[in-house]
């Protein structure tokens, strides 16, 4: 299943600032062209494509003190977590495809409220996308997503426009963090003052992309076994292999370390819905440079949906007989 959603935290209408980036909302389309939902299913998945959501233009969407667009992104999100809940309550996966992080607060708020229970969130990004509106250096909603969502959080957060039927609903210690290279200080007190779980670059160099995995695997499973919801940035993988994003930052993820997590991922069997964010073709400055990020992107969620790099079969296989 595929909830295709397509938002930007910065305008793609209205007046841009020179700091706004607009081009992520194509990412979704390049991703389909790309072929995902072909492989998906030659790789034996059912998939239905929902197309992309199409959510209404606010007028007069002022800041609501550094936070920008905040009417937009609010009920856009409220959207999504409808399309997401229904997805789910459904029985299917959810795949998002973004568009920007800000889609992880309603597709997380969503698979949250039809999982009833508890879930764990892997975040595997540059970025921790933890600010709150408070301590936010850019008001851009995605460098914020998580903040509406931690429990430990909700005394930190103002109200804003069209956000209050946001209700946190993943705890701190439900989290894990991968990939993780640029972090505000702010960010950082949040990681270490609730404890979260964080494997940044230099665990990743440290430790390898198999210990970590592991550790992330035992971390979760240490009490009951949750669904689990990867929200995938594809700004965790380098930038030399994947350039096609708003908020590049060198040293990242190889490509085999990328696909390593979603392939242990997969094998946990509790992957229960998938972000795939930030894929921004407008951001490639030629051709190839998205064709890159755009496969990648496809690659990391086959990951997810059981391709193994070591080959696949389907379980009926009987080889031809002479
Ligand atoms: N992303 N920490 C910066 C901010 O604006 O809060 C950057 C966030 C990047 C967010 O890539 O999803
Ligand atoms: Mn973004
Ligand atoms: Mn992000
Ligand atoms: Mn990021």
């Amino acid at each position: 299943i595929i909830v295709n959603f397509i938002i930007t935290a910065w305008g793609s209408s209205g007046r841009l600032s020179p700091k706004d980036r607009g081009g992520v909302e194509d990412g979704p389309d390049r991703i389909r062209s790309a072929g995902l939902v072909g492989r998906l299913q030659a790789q034996g998945c059912g998939v239905k494509d929902y197309g992309n959501l199409r959510f209404d233009d606010v007028a007069d969407d002022a800041p609501a003190g550094r936070v920008m667009r905040p009417r937009a992104v609010g009920s856009a999100s409220r959207t999504l977590a409808h399309a997401v809940f229904t997805a789910k309550t459904d029985g299917h996966t959810p795949v998002m495809l973004g568009g920007d992080h800000s889609l992880a607060i309603g597709s997380i708020h969503g698979h949250a409220a039809a999982a009833g229970g508890a879930l764990s969130v892997v975040w595997v990004d540059a970025h921790a996308d933890i600010n709150t509106p408070l301590t936010t250096p850019t008001g851009n909603v995605h460098g914020q997503a998580m903040s509406y969502l931690v429990r430990e959080l909700h005394s930190k957060i103002p109200a804003l426009p069209h956000f209050s039927w946001i209700k946190p609903c993943v705890s701190a210690k439900d989290i894990v963090y991968i990939g993780l290279r640029d972090v505000d200080p702010e960010e950082h007190y949040i990681l270490k003052h609730l404890g979260i779980k964080v494997f940044s670059m230099t665990e990743v160099d440290g430790l390898g992309i198999a210990r970590v995995m592991e550790e992330t695997c035992d971390y979760l499973f240490s009490d009951a076994k949750k669904p689990i919801h990867l929200s995938y940035d594809i700004d965790a993988i380098d930038p030399l292999l994947a350039p096609a994003t708003g908020t590049p930052v060198v040293g990242g993820l190889t490509y085999r370390e990328g696909i390593y997590i979603t392939e242990q991922i997969c094998q946990t069997g509790l992957l229960s819905a998938v972000d795939l964010v930030e894929v921004n073709p407008k951001q490639g400055t030629t051709e190839a440079q998205v064709l890159s990020t755009v496969q990648i992107a496809v690659d990391v969620l086959l990951g997810c949906f059981g391709r193994r790099r070591g080959g696949n079969h389907p379980a009926g296989y009987r080889l031809p007989e002479p």
